[in-house]
């Protein structure tokens, strides 16, 4: 049967802003307070979304959330109207307004952990989304997430859903910006590979010293365990505590693999020689050839890494085998990147091309192009169950481009997000949008 990688994108919402919300993600803080362009950020989403459908991928789209997050503000103890509540956030506490105004859900990397039903001890295609509990502003993400992904897989003959994990930092858990998948072909089982920054109940590991390390050992082992996934099927890795501390807060801003080809910096890893002993014997295993690109430091440093988001890239196995690296347009503006890049496809191994985008208005956020995509692998019979409002289509393209070119704004700053106005056109928009993308009733506005 034949299967196939979908890669689905996070749709920029109306109220994407720079809120320096993320300490240990360098662009997040050192863009804070610019003004921003959602209308911009959508459209250069969309362009990618499109590129890829063009080149005969098969594309998904993920649909942004309400925002502000006036539920989230009642919690902490606003009240009134809708217009109330925003405007007392704005005078008494602004930075928790702009926590709750974050268009952040558009980096679907971190909406869940997927595992393909091949891996999956019951045959379904199993999600977790994740609790993103390390921020206020992404923490408040997964309710939504959770009733989007079962619109989007509803079937429970296929699709199984699982809760966020607890909500404490113990079980810090990003999704699938720390879990990658190795395997010789999509529908087969694989090995899936779960990086985590810090353990929280065992101290031999080591930690960062500056920066926060997001997702823990005991949430990447309970998201295998929800799953029902083998030890045959599994390896679990640590992050190199130094390049957190450098700015890498998840996996995929030092590492990306695909099929069975990992790419990863010099520095990604702790215990690298061995992890890459065990993904090759596990891999075997599964009848699989594991092979490995390392990026060394003298070609390209981790500072450079951060900058360019080398490795936030997207690595897409193309019909005749080789492989296409979608890279966002800072790789090309950095020389040492863009020579290392040029040396890479001219050496003959798996990465053949280089395609760039621009994707600044995400990127200044810290969201390159894995950030902003979520791969579901799935056989034939499995994508035929997925609600195809969300599969791209040239007509989708273009009524999504319309959609946003009514309804979002092309400036926000911080001031602007006190105004309630902004609420009722995030509304109005995703109300359109859920009939678009037939998701049915899935945000706070529409069910409460
Ligand atoms: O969680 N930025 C996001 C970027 C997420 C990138 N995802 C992956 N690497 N998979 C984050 O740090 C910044 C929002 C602000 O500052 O306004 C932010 O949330």
């Amino acid at each position: 049967m034949k299967s196939f990688e979908v890669n689905f994108d996070g749709l920029v919402g109306p109220t994407h802003n720079y809120g320096g919300l993320s300490f240990g993600n360098v662009a997040s803080q050192s863009n804070s307070q610019q003004a921003s362009n959602p209308k911009e950020a959508a459209l250069q989403g969309l362009e990618k979304m499109k590129a890829l459908m063009d080149m005969g991928f098969v594309q998904g789209v993920l649909a942004p959330q309400e925002r502000p997050d006036v539920s989230a503000l009642r919690r902490l103890g606003f009240s009134g109207s809708d217009a109330h509540v925003i405007q007392q956030a704005a005078k008494e506490a602004m930075p928790l307004l702009v926590a709750s105004c974050s268009a952040s859900s558009m980096w679907v990397a971190n909406a869940a952990t997927v595992s393909p039903s091949a891996d999956t001890q019951d045959g379904r295609v199993h999600f977790t989304a994740a609790n993103l509990n390390c921020k206020f502003h992404r923490s408040i993400e997964h309710p939504t997430t959770s009733r989007v992904l079962s619109a989007m897989f509803a079937d429970q003959q296929h699709f199984a859903h699982h809760a966020a994990l607890p909500a404490v930092a113990q079980f810090g858990d990003e999704g699938a910006a720390n879990h990658t998948r190795f395997c010789r072909d999509y529908g087969e089982a694989g090995v899936e590979f779960f990086v985590f920054g810090r353990s929280a109940f065992d101290s031999r590991y080591p930690a960062p010293q500056q920066y926060p390390a997001r997702q823990t050992l005991e949430a990447s082992q309970a998201v295998a365990r929800l799953h029902g996934l083998s030890e045959a099927g599994v390896v679990f890795a640590q992050q190199n505590p130094a390049v957190i501390d450098q700015g890498v807060f998840h996996n995929d801003v030092i590492a990306v693999g695909n099929g069975e080809l990992l790419f990863h910096h010099q520095d990604a890893f702790l215990n690298t020689d061995q992890m890459l002993a065990e993904l090759h014997a596990k891999l075997r295993a599964r009848g699989g050839n594991f092979q490995s690109i390392c990026v060394p430091r003298d070609q390209v440093a981790v500072e450079d890494a951060v900058r360019s988001y080398l490795f936030n890239s997207q690595l897409l196995s193309r019909a005749d085998g080789s492989m296409l690296l979608i890279v966002p347009e800072e790789c090309r503006a950095n020389p040492r990147v863009w020579q290392y890049l040029q040396g890479l496809t001219a050496a003959g191994g798996p990465i053949r091309e280089i395609k760039v985008f621009d994707l600044k208005q995400s990127m200044q956020n810290g969201g390159g192009p894995a950030c902003l995509r979520l791969r579901v692998a799935l056989k034939e019979t499995e994508l035929a169950a997925v609600n195809p409002g969300v599969i791209m289509t040239p007509a989708l393209y273009d009524t999504l481009t319309q959609w946003v070119n009514t309804h979002y704004r092309d400036a926000l700053r911080e001031s602007d997000l006190a105004d309630p106005q902004l609420l009722l056109e995030c509304r109005t928009a995703l109300d359109e949008l859920t009939q678009i993308l037939k998701l049915g009733a899935v945000y706070p506005f529409q069910i409460n």
